[in-house]
């Protein structure tokens, strides 16, 4: 079996809204402890109608709802997730009309960044995941951890009561053996913190890269990438050899227009890609922009994935008076200015269609 660590190309919904002011909304959290199941159920919410608006065009402007916080409710590892639309009723809904969801987990902060953890998320077209039995999220017992979603609903009409259902696969901590702790990591060739990490593209071949040092040595398990149109490739390379560690391709139809990203799946039983401490690393996106003018902000370009980390008391450890943690904070907490970092988050899968998987390169 493999691990896919995939990330699902989300795209965001163009324009304002799409949902009308819920402030019924809320956030319930229920414990399956024989299933091993976590049930968050959000809503109910009341959806307008956007369909003719274009979906692909990702603006970003705050068409997302509110953060709902929870406490996460045990201590274990999060290992995969089962999400559906439901009304009030329980019965099912077109499950596109949510459009993508984050989860955010803000009593951990990213490996390269001073921002909060983006520990899952899913596009529309995101399938359900569940990771292999040997690795898992780690969460603490009592974490902080908070949710938004991003509706589209394109059917044609409003849509009343609509509640979002999701259904979080755990591994308690007394089971053996125990999962490997595997967390979510995010490079991107151009992000600041709290802020924006979109850019322009000028015409012809171009390339934006970003040069970062891990804190911790480990094990690379898979990536995916994110790219928009026009969209070439985004890589990771060691910036002291060079050498390509992994290169991620688009998928585009003859027009440039971003069909979607490759992945690369290392494998799990499988030892992974070895990044080393306090070494460089450089993230590189390319864009092949054929309009012969300027794409202004029009690109995107980062790697999500699951990192295992040699010693995981090495993570970074969160620092809530660090200016960029808070401006990642204010971000999250303003919904219209919110920001677009990690919209596109890493799923893991067992679905390796299409996936590279690569054996026996664990550089070990
Ligand atoms: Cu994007």
């Amino acid at each position: 079996m493999v691990v896919a660590a995939l990330l699902a190309s989300v795209q965001m919904a163009a324009g304002q809204g799409g949902m009308a002011p819920a402030d019924s909304a809320r956030l319930e959290v229920a414990v399956d402890s024989s299933a091993k199941h976590i049930v968050l159920m959000v809503g109910p919410f009341h959806l307008v109608d956007r369909s003719g608006e274009d979906t692909h065009a990702h603006s970003g402007a705050g068409h997302d709802t509110p953060v709902y916080h929870f406490d996460w409710p045990i201590e274990g590892w999060l290992r995969g997730f089962e999400l559906e639309v439901v009304d009030g009723q329980g019965n099912v809904l077109p499950r596109h009309i949510m459009h993508h969801m984050i989860m955010v987990n803000f009593d951990r902060r990213q490996l390269i960044y001073p921002a909060a953890e983006r520990i899952l998320g899913a596009g529309s077209e995101t399938a359900d995941y569940t990771l292999p039995k040997s690795i898992g999220v780690p969460v603490r017992l009592g974490s902080d951890l908070g949710m938004y979603i991003a509706w589209h609903n394109d059917t044609g009409e409003p849509i009343d009561d609509v509640y979002f259902r999701m259904a979080l696969e755990w591994t308690p901590r007394n089971q053996m053996p125990q999962p490997v702790s595997s967390l979510p990591v995010y490079f991107d060739v151009n992000l600041t913190v709290g802020g924006t990490n979109t850019y322009d593209i000028p015409p012809g071949r171009s390339e934006k890269s970003y040069e970062f040092t891990l804190p911790v040595s480990g094990r690379l398990l898979g990536v995916g990438g994110h790219m928009h149109d026009y969209g070439a490739e985004v890589r990771l390379e060691d910036a002291e050899s060079g050498k390509v560690i992994t290169s991620l391709s688009a998928e585009s139809d003859a027009g440039g227009r971003l069909l979607g990203m490759e992945r690369n799946l290392f494998g799990v039983s499988g030892r992974g890609k070895k990044l080393e401490a306090n070494h460089r690393y450089r993230v590189v996106g390319v864009y092949q922009n054929p309009t012969g003018h300027t794409i202004d902000l029009g690109a995107m370009a980062h790697m999500v994935g699951l990192f295992v980390p040699d010693d995981l008391k090495k993570w970074p450890a969160l620092d809530p008076t660090d200016p960029e943690f808070q401006k990642d904070l204010a971000s999250l907490a303003d919904q219209n200015s919110k920001i677009m970092q990690m919209d596109h988050m890493p799923a893991t899968d067992e679905d390796d269609h299409g996936d590279h998987t690569q054996e026996g390169d664990d550089g070990e």
